[in-house]
């Protein structure tokens, strides 16, 4: 089987942006693919975070990820933090990549300049996917299109880590993204030209994955759309209504122009109350199951039992890169 690695940070709780343009990937691709998911919290103190909430979030995304339908006997879920070969790892990478090519990227420079100071790990997260993703011997990562980047970053790496070292012979897997057709980038439903993002400070923006219905209804009817009343796809001139229509095909897995057809002359107040029913439908059963499996020992189980796979599999690659590089006796 092929391999998969992906993770999401416990940043917030994730938003249906992350779900539609990730999460969601992670459940159907189980069955096909020898899948390893992370709760990549290393990465979630490149920015502040208040200790107790990442605790907090950290036990949450693992709950959700389960809820979401991610089968432990089927795919690996575990925590970054509990696998020191991350760190390793990325300390390599990082003395194998160039200040400029951090400097580059789009994501850091948006968020730095969200922070009143920069720390140098929210440079340095690129490198640290890198070996995230390079560890399991990945082929592919289902990510959002806000990902593209750090792969491309991945393939350079890999490509410039295996010339350099080895020798003629392969020392990593080439990874490739698998970002959705549609859905790769759902927009904040406040402002449709900014991206959903789980740490927004305007939580109208965004919809959790465990936001309760009538949370859900409320912020669907504020959804921000335009003043012709039509319900048509059209990014550039109605990005509002595209982006919800965009949402409202990934809920039920009917194309957009077979709903702009059925929506044809209806308002937009009766297409938004559609809309947050198909999410409800969906997200509702989830959150019963969280809720369950958030308290349960089961849970600390499936972790644990995560980490040491994870660790078996990511400390053999980790000595692969050393051992090519020097860094041995
Ligand atoms: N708006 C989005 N549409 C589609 N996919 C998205 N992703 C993020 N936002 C959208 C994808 O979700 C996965 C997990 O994201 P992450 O936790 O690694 O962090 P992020 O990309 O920085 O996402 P957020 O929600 O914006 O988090 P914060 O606010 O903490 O920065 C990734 O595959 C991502 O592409």
């Amino acid at each position: 089987k092929k391999k998969i690695f992906s993770g999401v940070q416990p940043s917030g709780i994730p938003t249906i942006g992350n779900y539609i343009g990730a999460m969601k990937q992670f459940v159907q691709r189980q069955e096909e693919y020898d899948c390893t998911y992370c709760i990549v919290n290393q990465h979630a103190i490149t920015v502040p975070q208040d200790p107790a909430t990442l605790t907090e979030r950290t036990r949450g995304l693992a709950a959700l990820y389960l809820a979401l339908g991610i089968d432990p006997n089927k795919s690996t879920i575990f925590i970054q933090s509990e696998v020191p070969a991350h760190a390793q790892a990325a300390w390599i990478v990082q003395c194998n990549t160039y200040l400029g090519e951090l400097e580059r990227m789009t994501q850091f420079k948006d968020k730095s300049s969200k922070q009143e100071t920069v720390s140098a790990g929210l440079l340095t997260y690129p490198p640290l996917m890198v070996a995230d993703i390079v560890l399991y011997n990945t082929d592919f990562v289902p990510v959002g299109e806000d990902q593209k980047q750090h792969m491309e970053l991945t393939r350079d790496f890999v490509q410039r880590f295996n010339n350099k070292y080895g020798k003629g012979k392969k020392i990593l897997s080439m990874p490739e993204p698998m970002i959705p057709e549609d859905g790769g980038r759902i927009m904040s439903i406040q402002d449709p030209t900014s991206k959903m993002s789980k740490s927004d400070k305007n939580t109208k923006g965004y919809i959790s994955l465990l936001d309760e219905p009538k949370v859900i209804r409320k912020k669907i009817k504020s959804a921000v759309t335009d003043s012709s009343g039509i319900i048509e796809y059209d990014k550039e001139n109605k990005p509002g209504i595209s982006n919800l229509l965009t949402i409202f095909s990934a809920f039920t897995d009917q194309p957009i122009d077979e709903l702009v057809n059925e929506f044809a002359g209806s308002g937009y107040g009766n297409f938004k109350e559609k809309l947050a029913d198909a999410i409800i439908a969906e997200l509702e059963p989830m959150q019963n199951r969280y809720y369950e499996l958030l308290s349960s020992k089961e849970l600390d189980d499936i972790l644990d039992a995560g980490a040491k796979q994870a660790n078996e599999i990511a400390s053999e690659t980790l000595k692969r890169m050393e051992t090519a590089i020097g860094l041995h006796r």
